[in-house]
């Protein structure tokens, strides 16, 4: 077999390159859609041919339809390599192989396809039919479902495992709680009666953080704190890496949560002045943010300081069966100098390293 293959072939068994082979689908099929819309724009705008302009007959709302075709999937772009990231977090520091490996890949293969199908959800005040509303809506929730598989496969990893409580794991948890409340609140937003009156609301607002702070910001970090001692052959200090990632998740419950509140209550995004019974929970939520841009300032200083001081990483700190912890740390520019032969499988916790 051709070295190349092989090796896709073994990145296919471990599981976050399932992931990001679907960032890559949705970006080639998601992007060129964005790229082409602001081509029209600059057309319509140059030569005045009116395509979203209504006095001319054109439709503005087809600018949203073609706007919200590439954004919608462009979160998912974002957030798929943070699932990437918790599958394999989970499965090391819990010392245990996925609960269903098969479940994991299959249920990310249904978020990046739905995830074409759902963008009318931003667009429910836009002027749409009934039967689109509900249409949309109903597709909506299909990410509901493929989350969930995903969230009680990972809480099943954890049953019956050696669960150990590192910094990656500890954004972990903070990941699974804020995900968790980010996409049940993006289920109600999905149901038209309740995302009218939140449209346009700080609700909205704080549900976008949920998912992109709580759900992408947070594995992005236990990504940095995981493969951290890899890349730069260094390990940071645990302590302050612990006080940072409560910081981080502390900080950012405080500033997003009262959002959700001022949202119900009916105060509307971008707005700057707002009347007198809001303003505790606008202090509350600034509150909020100044420990969440610590917690991260804090990140910064100790892993730059790391970077240079640390003292030096083993070649596997966290006993991981994953391929990439049998190179030596930091890696060499080739990775592995001979082809990799394969003997046992990127989870299989019960053989010995
Ligand atoms: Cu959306």
């Amino acid at each position: 077999m051709p070295l190349r293959k092989r090796v896709t072939l073994i990145l296919l068994l471990v599981l976050s390159p399932w992931l990001f082979y679907l960032i890559v689908a949705n970006s080639v099929i998601a992007t060129p859609v964005l790229g082409m819309s602001m081509v029209l724009v600059a057309v319509d705008h140059a030569w005045s041919l009116g395509i979203f302009d209504p006095a001319m007959g054109g439709d503005p709302v087809l600018f949203q339809h073609l706007f919200w075709f590439y954004s919608h999937p462009a979160v998912y772009i974002m957030i798929l390599p943070a699932m990437g990231v918790v599958s394999e977090v989970v499965c090391t520091f819990s010392h245990n192989p996925p609960a269903s490996y098969r479940a994991i890949a299959v249920s990310s293969l249904g978020i990046a396809f739905i995830g074409f199908l759902t963008w009318g959800h931003h667009m429910f005040v836009a002027g749409m039919s009934t039967f689109d509303v509900g249409a949309f809506g109903f597709l909506s929730m299909f990410t509901a479902i493929f989350s969930a598989i995903k969230v009680f496969t990972w809480t099943a990893t954890l049953r019956h495992g050696a669960v150990r409580v590192t910094t990656p794991m500890l954004y972990f948890f903070g990941f699974m709680f804020l995900f968790v409340f980010g996409g049940m609140t993006g289920v109600a937003l999905a149901t038209s009666s309740l995302d009218i009156h939140w449209h346009d609301t700080y609700f909205v607002v704080a549900h976008f953080h949920f998912i992109m702070v709580g759900g992408t910001l947070t594995m992005y970090l236990a990504a940095l704190h995981y493969w951290f001692p890899k890349m730069f052959g260094r390990m940071y200090p645990r302590g302050w890496s612990i006080v940072a990632a409560t910081a981080v998740i502390l900080g950012f419950i405080f500033t997003f949560t009262p959002q959700f509140l001022l949202g119900n209550a009916g105060m509307p995004r971008r707005y700057w002045s707002y009347p007198a019974e809001y303003q505790w929970l606008h202090i509350l939520s600034t509150a909020g943010a100044s420990i969440l841009a610590m917690g991260l300032a804090l990140n910064f200083a100790y892993l730059l300081w790391a970077l240079f001081r640390g003292p030096r990483a083993e070649r596997n700190p966290w006993g991981s069966r994953s391929y990439e912890w049998l190179v030596p740390t930091p890696p060499p520019p080739h990775n592995f100098d001979e082809p990799l032969v394969i003997r046992r499988g990127p989870y299989d916790y019960h053989l010995p390293e």
